[in-house]
Formats: C-alpha cells, sequence, structure tokens
C-alpha cells in the first residue's frame, strides 16, 4: 500500500470532512456579563479552587465570547470544513429552564454561526459539553430523571433559533465522563462520589434524554431544516495484554462496560445495555444484597425508544492501554470500577504525553474503528475528537507525529478495511481550560498566553501541518483511491 501514506500528502477521500472542535466552558469566559447564568464548572471552581491543578477557572479562559471573530480567522485559516463547538447552556438560559431566553446569548451564537456560513465552514453544535446550570444540579442533575425534560426543552429552543443554519447536531459529549467523573467520584463537577449508583442513574437520564431529543428533532425539525442529529461517544482501544482468553475476554469487557454502555442501547439490532453489563452488575448487586441490580433497567417501551436514534455515531478516541484479567474480591465494595474489574496498563515502549492517559498509539484507533464497524454494522462514524497535548512548546513535534499517526491509521481504516468514517476533528483549536487540569495541559493548534490580558494567540508547528495535511487531501476522489488501493 505505497499510497497509504499520509506523510507525503494524505489520500482521504474528497467528501471526507476535517474540522476542530471546542467546548463552551473551556474557551469562552464571561462567566457572568451578559446575562449568563452559573454553572456547575462555575461554582465548583469558585467555592474549591483546589481541586483544580493550577486553581484557576474558566472565569476568562481564552476570553472567546469576546474574541470569537478572531477566532474563527484562526479557524479559517486552517481550511476546515467545520467547526464543532457547544453551547453554554446558562448562556441562552440563565436558570437553566426555558421560560426565558437570554437575547445576549442569542446573539453571542448567531454572530458565530453566521460568521462561520460566510466562510464556508460548517457549525456543528454539541448541545451539551457538561456545564449543567447550577439551578438544574440543585434539583439533582442527570441522575434525576427529570434533568431529560429540561435538556428536552433546551435542546428546542436551540433547534428553533439556530436549526434554519445550523444541520449537524450532537446531544452529548461523553455521557461516561459526565456521569463517572461527575457523580461516580472521578472529581469533575458537580463532583458527587456515587460510584456504582448515581453514574448508573446518571446514564439512564442521558440515554432517554439524547432518545427524547432525538425524536424531537426527528418529528419536528429534520422535515424543515433538514439536518442531522447524533452524540458523541468517547473510548480508548483496549488491548488484550496477551492471548489468554481470560484476558480477551477483559478487554471486551472493558469496551462493553464504557462504550457499549451507551453505543449498545443506540446502535445494535438488540438494544438495551450489553448483555455482559447487565448480567455482571445485576450478579455482584445480588451478592452484595441488594433487593435488585444497581444498574437501573430500560422496559421494552423504552429500549425502543431509544433504538435507532442517532444519524451518526460521534467518536472521541485519544489512546490505548492493555487490558488484563483481574479475579474478583470475595467482599466488594460498590463502585463502577469494580463492577468492571479489569486491570489496565501501558506498554513502557509507548510514547507518552503530558497527561498520564494519552499516549502515542496509532494502530489502537484503526482496531476500534474495525471493532465498530463489526459489533454495529458499520455505521456512519464521526471522530469528533483526536488529540495530543503538550506542556507549552511552539514547536509541537509531537503532537505532529501523534496526528500524522492516527490519520495514517484512519486512512486505513477507511480505505483498506472499509470502515464508514466520513469526518475526523482535532481537538482542540486553542489551549485552553482543561478542566480539572486548569492551564497546565495544552491541546491547542495554536498557543494561548493566559498571562497576558489579551489571551494572545500564536500559531504552534502543529498549525501549518494540518493546514498542508487538509490541502494535500483534496488531491483524489475516492474513486482514484480505490483504484490506487487495488492496484
Ligand atoms: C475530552 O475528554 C473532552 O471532550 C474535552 O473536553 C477535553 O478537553 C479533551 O478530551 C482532553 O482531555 O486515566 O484517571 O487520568 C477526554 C476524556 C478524560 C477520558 C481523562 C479519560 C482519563 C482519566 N478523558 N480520562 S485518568
Amino acid at each position: 500500500f505505497a499510497f497509504l501514506s499520509t506523510s507525503s500528502g494524505s489520500h482521504f477521500p474528497k467528501n471526507f470532512k476535517f474540522g476542530v472542535s471546542t467546548a463552551s466552558y473551556q474557551i469562552e469566559g464571561a462567566w457572568n456579563v451578559s446575562g449568563k447564568g452559573e454553572n456547575i464548572w462555575d461554582r465548583m471552581t469558585h467555592e474549591h479552587p483546589n481541586w483544580i491543578e493550577d486553581r484557576t477557572n474558566g472565569d476568562v479562559a481564552c476570553d472567546s465570547y469576546h474574541q470569537w471573530k478572531t477566532d474563527i480567522e484562526l479557524i479559517n485559516n486552517l481550511g476546515v470544513d467545520f467547526y464543532r463547538f457547544s453551547l453554554s447552556w446558562s448562556r441562552l438560559l440563565p436558570t437553566g429552564f426555558s421560560n426565558y431566553v437570554n437575547p445576549d446569548g442569542v446573539r453571542y451564537y448567531n454572530g458565530i454561526i453566521n460568521e462561520l456560513l460566510k466562510n464556508n465552514i460548517e457549525p456543528i453544535i454539541t448541545i451539551y459539553h457538561w456545564d449543567l446550570p447550577q439551578p438544574i444540579q440543585n434539583e439533582g442533575g442527570w441522575p434525576n430523571i427529570v434533568t431529560a425534560e429540561y435538556f428536552a426543552d433546551y435542546a428546542k429552543v436551540a433547534f428553533e433559533l439556530f436549526g434554519d443554519r445550523v444541520k449537524t447536531w450532537i446531544t452529548f459529549n461523553e455521557p461516561i465522563e459526565i456521569c463517572q467523573n461527575g457523580y461516580g467520584g472521578g472529581g469533575k463537577a458537580p463532583r458527587i462520589f456515587s460510584s456504582g449508583v448515581s453514574d448508573y442513574l446518571c446514564g439512564r437520564t442521558l440515554l432517554m434524554a439524547h432518545a427524547k431529543v432525538f425524536h424531537l428533532y426527528d418529528r419536528h425539525y429534520r422535515h424543515k431544516q433538514q439536518g442531522k442529529i447524533g452524540v458523541t461517544i468517547n473510548t480508548g482501544w483496549f488491548e488484550p495484554k496477551s492471548n489468554d482468553p481470560k484476558d480477551v475476554a477483559a478487554a471486551e469487557l472493558s469496551l462493553q462496560m464504557m462504550f457499549g454502555w451507551w453505543t449498545n442501547p443506540i446502535f445494535s439490532k438488540t438494544g438495551d445495555y450489553p448483555l455482559l453489563m447487565k448480567d455482571r452488575i445485576a450478579n455482584i448487586s445480588r451478592a452484595q444484597h441488594f433487593k435488585r441490580s444497581r444498574l437501573p433497567n430500560f422496559n421494552n417501551e423504552e429500549i425502543k425508544f431509544i433504538q435507532g436514534t442517532s444519524d451518526f455515531l460521534g467518536l472521541n478516541h485519544y489512546s490505548t492501554v492493555l487490558a488484563s484479567y483481574a479475579p474478583l474480591p470475595n467482599v466488594i465494595p460498590v463502585s463502577f470500577s469494580n463492577d468492571l474489574n479489569v486491570k489496565t496498563e501501558v506498554d513502557p515502549k509507548w510514547i507518552p504525553s503530558a497527561a498520564t492517559w494519552i499516549h502515542d498509539v496509532p494502530w489502537g484507533f484503526r482496531k476500534l474503528l474495525n471493532w465498530i464497524k463489526g459489533e454495529y454494522n458499520n455505521p456512519p462514524v464521526f471522530v469528533t475528537e483526536n488529540g495530543y497535548p503538550d506542556v507549552g512548546q511552539f514547536n509541537d513535534m509531537e503532537r505532529i507525529h501523534y496526528l500524522q499517526g492516527y490519520l495514517d491509521e484512519l486512512l486505513k481504516a477507511i480505505l483498506v478495511d472499509d470502515c464508514n468514517v466520513y469526518a475526523y476533528s482535532v481537538w482542540s483549536v486553542l489551549d485552553n481550560m482543561e478542566w480539572n487540569r486548569g492551564y497546565t495541559l495544552k491541546f491547542g493548534l495554536y498557543h494561548v498566553n493566559f498571562t497576558d490580558p489579551k489571551r494572545k494567540r500564536s500559531p504552534k508547528s502543529s498549525v501549518q501541518f494540518y493546514k498542508d495535511f487538509i490541502k494535500s487531501s483534496r488531491k483524489f476522489d475516492s474513486i482514484e483511491m480505490k483504484s490506487m488501493v487495488s492496484n
């Protein structure tokens, strides 16, 4: 496959789309101006600065609320097809409820959408990227099923306001992170520690909320707005540590319980949670003397309601781990990680990064795409995030190496393996507020000076790399590509 190296110019199908991603809390700042309400990240970072590595917050972040025009110039400079960003729920609906819509919030997102369209960049909106309005958390947040109603009310406002121009919608970014980090004890807002109970309740609400919003769009907006709606689910690749069937099973169990938890109900032929997951949590719950499984069931009607509710599978993928079997202890404390009970580690030969969880392991990406193809009958996949962190250097050769490798493997998955992937997005445009890591971990193609009140943006080396990469990928169409591969 001599033509399959992207290093001398990429050979992606002509209609393949490249883009970049961000999220509201991580870039906007302006946390309490122009009518914006308080969200769970505002609350947590203000009350507990020590829960963020550098004791910072998103009060100003990249100041994109004021500098969005500059940001669109930077995005335009990359030559991308689309820009994926998220709406701040409490900027549009300051209390979270849809009885009052904040006109400055509407003006802000209209400005962005119109400017993108003027530059021929498709606006792609994530409706929820982790910044829940505080008043809804006060009602219990995602573990409370009523939050699904509030979310649907909010999504309806978004479709009404922006759906005439926005043709790709993503309901949720990374449901597992919302539930496990927010309610299971992972330290993200609202930082509730109830692993093995509240994370599953949260998951149930998210799946119902997602399906509700899909049906809402499908019934009332799809016809006149002609767009697509899906969900973004994240996972690493779990490589069995050895050929031992127990390790192979441990790797499969990890994928099923972390990724399948979300994808099986929406994308599989059977619907519902993966059987492996249901059985396992039911058995462990029984051994722990619970009256019923801690994983709340869906009835048949709910299973049908959720099944098939996505026009594409949004995938965030960053890295790979080795998975191996671990015996269950006699007494099992209640938690998701005990329900899963798989040992993970990394190969010391893999190239590390400034994030303990990210290694440069491109082949894992191709394996994951093939697993998805086999498991869910080759659904259309939109890679909504992939990226690599640095600690402040402008000559970011490690990021270029990472992106080059992952794009190469993506190309093989498309051309050799026939995986149905149609779009790819780099996380992220700018260095930004990396949640609990604050500003210590930098994912941007553009560097941001966070000590400068103006938050000056400057390109890293990877800007030119991505720009050239996209440009060269436009050279061939997919028919030519196929013949290159078969030759
Ligand atoms: C994405 O989440 C987010 O969508 C985005 O907002 C974020 O900025 C970006 O990635 C970069 O982090 O092994 O215990 O250290 C990534 C979700 C977070 C999942 C870290 C794996 C590992 C925790 N990932 N997590 S640990």
